[in-house]
């Protein structure tokens, strides 16, 4: 069992110790009631006090089980709660520096709490796309008050102890211990004093009322449904925190059971969980032991002062580390250092960043025009102009000035690793380190790891871009790596589909109403569509049996590179974003289908959004047979934070594990029989195959 029962004199003390948070799975709850009834049981035991070994109180509900028999085998956590306010000896919850979700329910289904200052009192459990599902919803407004309560509910966030405990009339803390060091001794002498007191008082006895409650929650309820918009999870918790102020107890409490149990298999709550553990999974590497050593990153490089390496600078500084930007003229470094000072200038006028923060932050910044200036730093990254040529020049000298165990990085979005790494005479220290445009906001980063790339530089690269706040997913070297290889196959179908009958404008609609922020083609307009036209162009010999749509071509040489030319695949205004379709572009295509003897037919929504999307899904099924990602989450996650896949859907791969890959299988059999498609693309890749006839999922 995964909780421990001691008794201290006269009072019995159950500790949680289900590492890492003390998750309240099947094993912890049984040590509960286990604890329960040996404590009933002792005559010499006159109190209880339950508190959680090692970094929580409890995180809540053990998510790892979610989804299992074991998370609804008895004792479930309903149960367990009831056997707390159906103790004849009064229970003190003794929490500390973690009470969340479950972890904090069980709290509030004691009898009393103390509680540790530093506490982060969370129930996050519609960051899930559940609510609190053993009477969070019914308890916290009872100890709190209905509109604290609700907006905690609602939100999700954590809160600090302290700050509740300044709640005028709050009763979830009956007791703030001086620290989490001394909450479990102040826990058990409260204990003691409680069990000379008189009836036991229980949460679900609290009254629960609002003054103006139909107002209140009609107020509530137009709020919160103008924010969550496509998660179900937000609006039942105001359906519930209002049920609890208007029904019985018990009622209310199998309310909110059944909403739960009916949220727990949404689309949307199986996306988010998928979501958290994908984000945690993908800083594992599966043959990079987590305790491999690290190297120490005291300063940072960044070679190029543009936009990417004025973005990459940014992170670092944010996150308290030095960087020293090399360029090879003074304006160039002149220009990009006004530009990292107006982002920070941009800050601190939306009140998200205070001018001492800024002025710290600046100063750690320093420039320089000559390599040797580098030489003590502990990793430099080059973010200069994607030629391989141009690398090499970077790459030897790097290798001439660099200090010996300095980690050498490339910001290179789709060259090739291995042969930058060839460049120098220490392959092992040489990484990718792809930033997602604009670099000081994008979260995610794919680390490039080449065949001679060295396990610590791995691990020190993932642990540090914890630290600068990004979502690290590790990629081999391939073309376009995860990211770019997959969204080169989406963007041959937004042309294929050009081609055979819809409008950009059409494309841009479906799949923006599928839930991505921003279509291809109005994508390409913001990026710039000469981007992909260079890529083309490489390709062009490179792949010569990989076949687009000529019309991106087409639109590139009359110089519609997008936004920045004032004219793309839409028209623009001067000075405004607002993409206009445009008869340009209409007419471009048309001559084009005409050229190629193509009759436009009618495309429907609901193909296109397929033939985006399921491409993805097979060019990411590629990716894990070709061992270029090691898991299909780390493909979701690259999905969700760097290309503006919806996060309620999960990413592409879990996407197709909720339409079902049997169905995604069929759909894409059907597409290689269209003759402007690309047939061979669309054969299922093997993975799919398998996984199908095995009537399994992509892990
Ligand atoms: N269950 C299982 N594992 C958990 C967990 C949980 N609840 N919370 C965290 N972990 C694991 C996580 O996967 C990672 O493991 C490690 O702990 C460190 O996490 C009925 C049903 C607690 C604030 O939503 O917010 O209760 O991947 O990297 O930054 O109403 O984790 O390394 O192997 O995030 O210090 C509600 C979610 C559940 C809390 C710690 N509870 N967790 O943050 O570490 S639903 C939550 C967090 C529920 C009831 C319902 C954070 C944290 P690994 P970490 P951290």
């Amino acid at each position: 069992m995964t909780a421990e029962y001691k008794v201290h004199d006269d009072v019995a003390v159950i500790t949680l110790d289900n590492p890492p948070v003390n998750g309240l799975g099947l094993s912890t709850r049984v040590g509960i009631t286990d604890g329960l009834s040996q404590a009933s049981a002792d005559e010499k035991v006159v109190a209880i006090v339950i508190t959680g070994a090692g970094r929580a109180f409890s995180g809540g509900a053990d998510i790892k089980e979610f989804g299992s028999p074991k998370a609804v085998q008895d004792p479930n956590l309903l149960s367990v709660i009831l056997a707390l306010e159906k103790s004849s000896k009064p229970i003190v919850a003794a929490m500390h520096s973690v009470a969340m979700g479950g972890g904090l329910e069980l709290a509030m289904g004691c009898h009393y709490r103390v509680c540790a200052p530093g506490t982060s009192i969370a129930l996050p459990e519609v960051k899930l796309g559940l609510l609190p599902g053993a009477g969070g919803t019914l308890r916290l407004p009872r100890l709190l008050g209905v509109e604290t309560a609700l907006n905690m509910i609602v939100s999700g966030e954590a809160v600090k102890s302290e700050m509740l405990a300044q709640i005028p009339g709050q009763k979830l803390f009956d007791k703030m211990a001086a620290s989490a060091d001394t909450v479990v001794d102040e826990a058990i002498e409260f204990a003691r004093l409680a069990a000379k007191g008189g009836e036991l008082p229980l949460v679900r006895d609290l009254p629960c009322r609002h003054p103006q409650g139909d107002a209140y929650f009609a107020f509530a309820r137009n709020m919160v449904g103008g924010m969550s918009k496509n998660y179900p999870a937000p609006l039942k918790c105001v359906d519930a925190v209002e049920a609890a102020t208007k029904m019985k107890f018990d009622d209310a409490l199998l309310e909110e059971r059944k909403t739960f149990m009916a949220l727990m298999f949404t689309p949307e709550s199986q996306a988010l969980r998928h979501l958290f553990m994908a984000e945690r999974a993908a800083s594992r590497i599966p043959d990079v032991p987590e305790d491999t050593p690290k190297r120490e990153i005291k300063s940072v490089g960044v070679i190029g002062a543009g936009t990417m390496g004025g973005g990459i600078s940014m992170n670092f500084l944010n996150a308290g580390i030095p960087v020293k930007i090399l360029e090879m003229k003074q304006e160039a470094i002149d220009r990009g250092v006004a530009t990292i000072q107006k982002n920070y200038d941009a800050q601190v006028k939306k009140g998200k960043l205070k001018q001492d923060k800024l002025d710290e932050r600046m100063a750690l910044l320093s420039t320089t025009l000559d390599y040797a200036d580098l030489k003590d730093c502990d990793l430099i990254i080059e973010a200069v102009f994607e030629e391989l040529g141009v690398k090499e020049k970077v790459f030897k000298q790097l290798d001439e000035i660099a200090k010996p165990g300095a980690i050498l990085a490339s910001n290179t979005s789709t060259l090739d690793v291995d042969k930058i790494a060839a460049f120098t005479k220490r392959p092992q220290d040489v990484v990718g380190m792809h930033f997602f445009s604009p670099a000081n906001v994008m979260k995610l980063l794919e680390v490039v790891r080449g065949k001679e790339t060295a396990k610590d530089v791995l691990a020190t690269v993932m642990a540090l871009a914890k630290k600068i706040k990004k979502t690290a997913v590790v990629s081999g070297v391939c073309d376009g790596f995860i990211g770019n290889r997959m969204i080169e196959q989406y963007s041959r179908q937004a042309g294929f589909l050009l081609d055979e009958g819809a409008t950009p404008q059409q494309v841009d609609k479906a799949i923006e109403k599928f839930g991505f922020a921003m279509g291809p083609f109005r994508m390409g307009d913001l990026a710039g569509n000469d981007i992909g036209w260079a890529i083309r162009k490489r390709r062009a010999t490179e792949r010569a049996d990989m076949k687009y749509s000529k019309t991106a071509d087409k639109l590139c040489e009359l110089g519609r590179f997008g936004q920045k030319t004032g004219a793309g695949w839409y028209d623009y205004q001067p000075g405004k974003r607002d993409a206009i379709p445009s008869p340009v572009v209409a007419e471009l295509i048309e001559k084009h289908r005409q050229d190629e003897g193509i009759t436009p037919r009618k495309i429907s929504d609901e193909e296109i959004v397929q033939r985006l999307v399921y491409a993805l899904v097979n060019e990411g099924a590629h990716i894990l047979e070709d061992g270029i990602a090691s898991k299909s989450g780390d493909i979701d996650m690259v999905y969700l934070t760097g290309y503006g896949f919806p996060i309620w859907r999960g990413g592409p791969m879990q996407y197709a594990n909720q339409v079902g890959l049997y169905n995604v299988s069929e759909a894409m059999k059907r597409f290689a029989k269209n003759p402007r498609d690309d047939a061979s693309f669309w054969q299922p890749a093997e993975l799919i195959q398998k996984l199908v006839a095995e009537g399994k999922q992509f892990s």
